[in-house]
């Protein structure tokens, strides 16, 4: 009986060390699987979209660029449309001052070109729409490589009413020989019912352009949110009417939004003058956006907190507020955010209400100091400011109110 229940005691020890084996196995295993699963989740909500987001801090996305070999790289960088052969001498070329000093008849033609448009149109329409210009970025960022399969396509969205033919078209040109092919979606021209001869022949030949007309006369938001509601590209690239792009604009933009999909970029604005289209640049420290009490948009130097907070001179630069004509935002956090509001009028106040709407959704607003755009500024607004301004405090309260609808973010009344 004795020797029985000892043999039945070891074999009882026996099947608890095998059962103690295996379930130290069943939990290597569960253990592994779960680690699988999570690594894989990880990945999964690294790519996932805005949708999922809710306002809090989002995670960023950084994954550091692979560096292809040389000649894959050059390849990679081609824009759309190379630029034709180079004619040093020609007016404007690299960005140049022109001075024509004209008289009597040409003079007048000049002159009247310049109260309509407020840009000396006369001049525009001399300069090439290929023209060059002068590097005007950091050098540091020509060293910056980066991931051309990895990096969003865009959509560049261009509204226009009137504007002048030569400004609008060296726009168009400047996006299609700088944006690499890769990169650029299409450029959609949304045209506000514009009353002047059809653009359809200068730009009919070009790949990836796209005109799309407004049926009566929507003002700059809704003629944008109508370019915006046709694009296929992941990202929106909103450019003004009177732009020129430096070499190696868009990259950057894009390299932000793939790292953090809530970041909403602007590049530098470079200044064009509206006399004598010298491409001013802008050399030193990118400024940075803001506002006065009567909500008009103003630049500041960056303060030395945020200074600090950058590790390199390339880095990104926070900005409270944003100009409004160029900027880049991903598609999905556009829609996310509710886009514009569509009771905007005309033009004015609908940066300043969208960048308070970037910040109170969780999202950034940032200057990329590594894009430069050139802008030509009008002598003058192009519309009253009586006008320009309807939009603002009317637009800032109804929009601090109806922020809660739009990113689930609770809002400041401040103007209320
Ligand atoms: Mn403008």
């Amino acid at each position: 009986m004795n020797k029985r229940r000892r043999g039945l005691v070891t074999a009882w020890q026996r099947l608890r060390r095998r059962r103690g084996l295996c379930l130290l196995a069943a939990i290597a295993c569960v253990l592994f699987f779960g680690f699988l699963l999570f690594s894989k989740n990880a990945e999964g909500n690294n790519s996932q979209n805005v949708g999922g987001l809710k306002g809090e801090e989002h995670h960023e996305r950084r994954d550091a660029p692979v560096i292809q070999k040389e000649v894959d790289y050059q390849q990679l960088k081609r824009p759309v449309y190379e630029k034709p052969p180079l004619d040093p001498q020609a007016l404007g070329e690299f960005g140049r001052a022109v001075r024509l000093n004209l008289q009597g008849e040409e003079k007048k033609l000049e002159e009247e070109s310049i109260s309509k448009h407020q840009i000396n149109i006369y001049l525009s329409d001399k300069i090439s729409l290929h023209r060059r210009l002068e590097e005007r970025w950091n050098p540091k960022c020509k060293t910056v490589k980066y991931d051309y399969y990895k990096l969003p396509k865009t959509s560049v969205v261009i509204a226009f009413y009137n504007e002048a033919w030569s400004t609008l078209l060296r726009t168009v040109h400047s996006v299609l020989e700088t944006a690499p092919d890769i990169l650029l979606e299409e450029i959609l021209l949304v045209d506000d019912y514009s009353d002047k001869e059809p653009l359809e022949k200068h730009i009919s030949g070009l790949k990836k352009v796209r005109l799309i007309r407004a049926h009566k006369r929507e003002g700059l938001v809704r003629a944008r949110l109508l370019g915006a509601s046709k694009a296929t590209g992941e990202v929106l690239t909103f450019l003004d009417c009177h732009c020129e792009c430096h070499e190696g604009w868009l990259e950057p933009l894009l390299e932000r939004i793939r790292e953090k999909e809530t970041a909403v970029v602007c590049p530098v604005i470079d200044v064009i003058d509206w006399n004598t289209f010298e491409y001013l640049g802008n050399s030193g420290e990118p400024q940075i956006g803001g506002f006065d009490w009567r909500l008009v948009f103003t630049w500041h130097v960056v303060p030395e907190r945020d200074q600090k907070r950058r590790r390199s001179p390339i880095d990104v630069i926070r900005s409270p507020t944003m100009a409004g004509g160029l900027f880049a935002v991903s598609k999905k956090y556009f829609e996310y955010l509710g886009s514009y509001d569509t009771g905007m009028e005309v033009w004015g106040g609908e940066n300043l209400e969208f960048s308070f709407r970037i910040w109170q959704c969780g999202g950034t607003l940032e200057v990329h100091p590594c894009s430069h755009v050139g802008h030509v500024f009008p002598k003058q607004a192009p519309y009253s400011r009586s006008k320009a301004l309807a939009n603002s405090p009317l637009a800032a309260t109804k929009e601090l109110v109806g922020c809660k609808q739009n990113c689930g973010v609770q809002c400041v009344y401040l103007f209320l």
